[in-house]
């Protein structure tokens, strides 16, 4: 009996894993992380503690379904595997002995899984966990990992508010991953055209769709963010219409949505466990439970970027550490004077600020840069491997 293994000469076992994003970087965040014996994987489904990953077995996409081994996650990531993390993963039959080659090609076949490694995440979606302020540490949780657009949903009405989505764009800037602005349910807009001007104030330079998903209105507009391979997760409040647009962009009943608008049943979600879903146009997408709070986990420059208008004259205060909060000369509290700047957007910089400088004083930073090292490592090999694999093209093309 022989086991299964990725053999690089003969070209890895991968082909189908493409549908579900994996790529060269991915691939040689595996050859660096995994041991013989282990497959890459696609973690699409996380719900209390057991993982669902999606991979490559017998020439066929299987889901097998996973724990985590302690030792496989990093605290830098949060300690846990979250949807969107590509993993190393070894195989085992229902016995828990590896299983025989033939349990590859055989659907029937029950197949479990146990989590070995976390590839190197290229994106990660975070926010500060639910943890206790009293405890010194606080906790980074990830909601997705390796996604490309951060959708951020938020619904025309009751739901919209400008001080959430500036945190949910820094947070996305954060991230790594393109923020879009989705405005869902316009039919409940008085005026829809007044709200995406006001979202292009706040949100400046992020692309915004409008779209009331159950009347297919505003589909076609998201379209340049659901290319084939790219990865997109849903973020927005408990009702704002994730699951709904979800569905309506994949053109049949994905996920479950919640039944009739009932007001009276808030703080239920209806959606509840992240999930990646790929649709049949090839685009990969995370659905999420909605989020009551959410707090940041960011660096100062995510902050900074979502307010640029306010930042930008921050260098034209007299002080360079001026703090903006009545010092002599700074040209923030005279541009708040003359009305350039708004107040809202000035109160919810500086809050969100203090909020950062709190976290900051908690946070490990040697686990963040740990982090960063990793892609630092990657993209260097990719560069070589790229050029090696270049050259061989070249040569099998001369010869
Ligand atoms: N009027 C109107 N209602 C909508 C629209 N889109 C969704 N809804 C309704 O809004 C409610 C909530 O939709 P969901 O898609 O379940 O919301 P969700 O964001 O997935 O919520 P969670 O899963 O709890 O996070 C449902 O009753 C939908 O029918 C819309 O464009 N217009
Ligand atoms: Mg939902
Ligand atoms: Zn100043």
């Amino acid at each position: 009996m022989h086991h299964i293994h990725v053999e690089f000469d003969d070209g890895p076992r991968i082909g189908a894993l493409r549908d579900f994003g994996f790529d060269d970087g991915f691939l040689l965040g595996f050859a660096a992380e995994a041991r013989s014996g282990e497959l890459p994987g696609r973690v699409i489904g996380v719900q209390r503690g057991r993982c669902t990953v999606v991979v490559e077995a017998g020439g066929s996409l299987r889901e097998v379904e996973a724990s985590s081994s302690p030792t496989a996650v990093p605290e830098a990531y949060g300690g846990r595997p979250a949807v969107g993390d590509w993993v190393a993963l070894r195989l085992s039959d229902e016995r828990g002995a590896p299983p025989a080659e033939e349990a590859f090609s055989s659907p029937e076949s029950e197949l479990r899984g146990s989590i070995r490694a976390i590839l190197p995440r290229r994106t990660s979606f975070s926010r500060k966990g639910p943890g206790d302020v009293s405890h010194d540490k606080v906790e980074e949780q990830v909601i997705a990992a390796n996604v490309d657009v951060a959708l951020i949903v938020m619904a025309a009405g009751r739901d919209w508010n400008p001080r959430r989505l500036e945190r949910y764009l820094a947070l996305a800037r954060g991230s790594g991953a393109a923020p879009v602005l989705v405005i869902t349910k316009t039919d409940l807009a008085e005026d829809a055209e007044a709200l995406i001007s006001e979202a292009s104030r706040i949100a400046v330079g992020v692309p915004c769709a409008a779209v009331c998903a159950p009347e297919g209105i505003g589909l076609d507009s998201l379209s340049p963010w659901l290319e084939p391979g790219q990865t997109a997760v849903l973020l927005g409040s408990s009702g704002a219409g994730k699951s709904t647009l979800l569905n309506a962009i994949a053109g049949r009943q994905l996920a479950k949505t919640k039944e009739v608008r009932a007001d009276d049943e808030r703080g239920r979600h209806t959606t509840s466990h992240r999930q990646l879903f790929r649709l049949d146009s090839g685009a990969l997408v995370i659905d999420t439970p909605g989020m009551r709070e959410i707090q940041l986990w960011a660096e100062q420059e995510a902050v900074d970027s979502v307010f640029a208008e306010i930042e930008g004259l921050a260098s034209a205060c007299r002080f360079r550490d001026c703090a903006h909060e009545g010092e002599p000369g700074c040209a923030v509290l005279a541009a708040l004077e003359t009305g350039l700047i708004d107040t809202s957007r000035y109160e919810a910089w500086q809050k969100l600020k203090a909020e950062l400088r709190f976290l900051k004083r908690r946070e490990d930073p040697a686990a963040r840069r740990a982090e960063a090292e990793k892609w630092k490592a990657i993209n260097k090999s990719m560069r070589g491997y790229t050029k090696e694999r270049r050259a061989a093209v070249g040569k099998s093309r001369d010869a």
